[in-house]
């Protein structure tokens, strides 16, 4: 079972997503792709393929204007991403019964230099009081991902930053993350299939390692 979510911030041929569904978990779409293609396009392009779809929202609103837009795209995604500092009352609670029967990522840790982690103790108050199916946590930072695994040992913990932004592929995987997500690293590839291939290798790799060290260790 593949462990790479791949990020199509860009549109994407469907016949080649279509060879690249083989080797993915799933597939996470933001605004960057909405706004190109629409929802309709987005929807055309992604569904059928056996793939589960993330909707990069980052919602972060008061609780109309989350459900405003929840629903608006609902049909659009298996998942859903928002923000976590907005907070419950108002705001993730609502959002949470709209999403009743989708999947709800929180954002814990951003994979981005200038996120700080001062806040991570609130967020993890809110999500806890939220209850998501799922966490999104940096693969930049495995220090995070540990800690969101041990703070969340039964949500399903999506992390960005593999590739482009630096982190090994299966870095975060042996830090307690279930998947990566993976954008320009394939995307921008002259060969998105060989990149994307390249990179479960790695994963492969990265697991064996990791999981000999626990073994070496215990
Ligand atoms: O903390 C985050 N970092 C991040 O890069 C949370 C995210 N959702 N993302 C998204 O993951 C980002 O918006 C992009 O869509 C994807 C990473 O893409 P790339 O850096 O692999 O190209």
């Amino acid at each position: 079972m593949s462990r790479v979510i791949l990020s199509l911030d860009v549109p994407m041929d469907r016949e080649r997503l279509k060879e690249l569904s083989h080797h993915l978990a799933g597939v996470k779409v933001g605004w960057p792709l909405l706004l190109d293609l629409g929802p309709s396009k987005v929807s055309e392009l992604t569904k059928g393929l056996g793939l589960k779809v993330i909707l990069d929202l980052k919602l972060a609103d008061i609780d109309s204007t989350m459900v405003s837009i929840a629903s608006k795209l609902k049909s659009l995604g298996d998942g859903f991403i928002a923000h976590s500092f907005v907070g419950i009352d108002g705001a993730l609670d609502s959002l949470r019964r709209e999403l009743k029967d989708r999947e709800l990522y929180l954002v814990i840790s951003m994979s981005h230099p200038g996120w700080s982690d001062e806040v991570y103790q609130y967020l993890l108050q809110v999500t806890k009081g939220v209850n998501p199916e799922g966490l999104v946590a940096p693969a930049t930072r495995h220090s995070v991902v540990r800690r969101a695994r041990a703070d969340f040992p039964d949500k399903i913990i999506i992390s960005p930053g593999v590739g482009a932004q630096g982190a090994r592929p299966g870095s975060a995987l042996c830090a307690g993350a279930d998947f990566e997500i993976v954008g320009r690293s394939v995307y921008l590839s002259h060969s998105p299939l060989d990149s994307l291939l390249k990179i479960v290798k790695e994963q492969e790799v990265a697991i064996n390692e990791c999981k000999g060290g626990m073994a070496r260790e215990t």
